[in-house]
C-alpha cells in the first residue's frame, strides 16, 4: 500500500477504533503503526454503555460519591532505614466507573491503597488503624513473617503494628486477609508494595504504577460487591488503579524515546492481567522478584496471575498515542484500558464522561 494511503487508513482506523472501542478520545496519529494497534483497539467495545444500566439513587452519599481516580505516577523512594507505613482503613462510597457507585473498603483514601516503596535492607514498620465497622487485617506478600502473628484481625477502632525486614526485590501485593478474603478483596482492600534492590533501581524519570483489579457491582448503588457475581466470577468493571478507563479519558503523557518503567500488579481478586502496550515491546521485564535470573527480554505481554507483580521497561519510539490494555480483551472492554500519549502527540477529548 502506498505510504500516504496507508497512513490515512491507519489514522482512520485508530481514530474510529479509539472512539468506539477505547472510549471517547479522538486521536490524531500519523505515520507508521502496527496493524495490531488497530486490531486491538477495534476488538474493544465501549464501556460507556455500562453507565446506563446503573439504578439511580437519591442517597446523598451515593449521589456525591467521589471519583476513585488516581495519579498513575509511581511514588519515589524516600530514603530511610526504617520505613513507617500507616494505613487507615475506611468504608466509603466511591464511583469506580461512570455512573457506578459502590461501597468500598479501603487502605487509605482510595482503591487501590497507596503504593508503598522500600528497599532491601529497610525495616518496614506497618501500622493499620481500623476506622471501619468490621474486622480487617493486612497481608504483605513482600514479608517473610509468621502470618498468625503479623497478619491478625483488627477490631473496629483498634490498631495493630508489626515490622519486617525487606529481603527480596520485586513488585508484591498487599491485601486484607480477613475471612472471607474474597469479600475484602472484591471491596477494594489491596495495593502494591515495591521493594527495590539494595542501592535502588537504576534511575528512570518516567515511572508509573498500575494495579489492575475488578469490581462486582451491586444493582443497588452504594452497596458492597454483589456476592452472586463474585462467586460466578462475573465482574462488571475491570480497571487500572480503581476507575474504568481513567487514563483513556486523561492520557498519560510521556516523552518519546526516553525510558518508561511500569510497575504492574494483578490484584484480582480473581482476574489475571495480560499487560500489553500497543506499539512497543518491553525491553526488559521481571515478574515478581527483580533478580537477574528473572530478567525477561522482548516480552509483548506480561502474564500475571492474581497477586503477581511485575516491572516492565520500554520506550515509545515515535510520537503518537499508545494504548495499554490487558490483552484479555473482555476485561479491556470492561475498563482495563488506558493511553500513553507522547508529549508532542495530538489527543483531542471527544465528549467523554
Ligand atoms: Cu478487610
Amino acid at each position: 500500500m502506498p505510504a500516504r494511503r496507508r497512513n490515512r487508513t491507519l489514522s482512520l482506523l485508530v481514530a474510529s477504533a479509539l472512539a468506539a472501542g477505547l472510549g471517547s478520545a479522538a486521536v490524531a496519529v500519523s505515520g507508521c503503526g502496527s496493524s495490531e494497534a488497530t486490531a486491538d483497539a477495534q476488538a474493544a467495545t465501549t464501556h460507556e454503555s455500562m453507565a446506563m444500566t446503573s439504578t439511580t439513587s437519591t442517597d446523598p452519599a451515593v449521589v456525591n460519591a467521589e471519583k476513585n481516580t488516581q495519579d498513575a505516577a509511581a511514588p519515589k523512594y524516600k530514603p530511610g532505614k526504617v520505613q513507617r507505613v500507616v494505613l487507615d482503613m475506611f468504608e466509603k462510597d466511591m464511583e469506580i466507573a461512570p455512573g457506578k457507585v459502590v461501597k468500598v473498603w479501603t487502605f487509605g483514601k482510595k482503591v487501590p491503597g497507596p503504593v508503598i516503596r522500600v528497599r532491601v535492607g529497610d525495616l518496614v514498620q506497618v501500622t493499620i488503624n481500623n476506622r471501619g465497622t468490621i474486622q480487617h487485617s493486612i497481608d504483605l506478600h513482600a514479608a517473610r513473617i509468621a502470618p498468625d502473628k503479623a497478619f491478625v484481625n483488627v477490631d473496629p477502632g483498634k490498631s495493630h503494628t508489626f515490622s519486617f525486614r525487606a529481603t527480596t526485590p520485586g513488585v508484591f501485593m498487599y491485601h486484607c486477609g480477613t475471612a472471607p478474603v474474597v469479600h475484602h478483596l472484591a471491596n477494594g482492600m489491596y495495593g502494591m508494595i515495591i521493594v527495590e534492590p539494595e542501592g535502588g533501581l537504576p534511575p528512570v524519570k518516567q515511572e508509573y504504577a498500575f494495579v489492575q483489579s475488578e469490581f462486582y457491582v451491586s444493582d443497588t448503588p452504594g452497596r458492597p460487591a454483589d456476592n452472586t457475581k463474585l462467586m460466578n466470577e462475573q465482574p462488571d468493571v475491570v480497571a487500572f488503579n480503581g476507575y474504568a478507563g481513567q487514563y483513556k479519558d486523561t492520557p498519560i503523557r510521556v516523552r518519546a524515546n526516553e525510558p518508561v518503567r511500569a510497575f504492574v500488579l494483578a490484584a484480582g481478586p480473581n482476574t489475571w492481567s495480560a499487560f500489553h502496550v500497543v506499539g512497543t515491546i518491553f525491553d526488559r521485564a521481571w515478574i515478581d522478584g527483580v533478580h537477574p535470573e528473572n530478567l525477561s527480554i522482548g516480552n509483548q505481554t506480561l502474564n500475571l496471575s492474581a497477586s503477581q507483580g511485575a516491572v516492565a521497561e520500554f520506550t515509545l519510539d515515535q510520537e503518537g498515542v499508545y494504548p495499554f490494555v490487558t490483552h484479555d480483551f473482555t476485561n479491556a472492554t470492561k475498563g482495563a484500558v488506558g493511553l500513553f500519549a507522547t508529549t508532542r502527540a495530538t489527543v483531542k477529548a471527544g465528549g467523554g464522561h
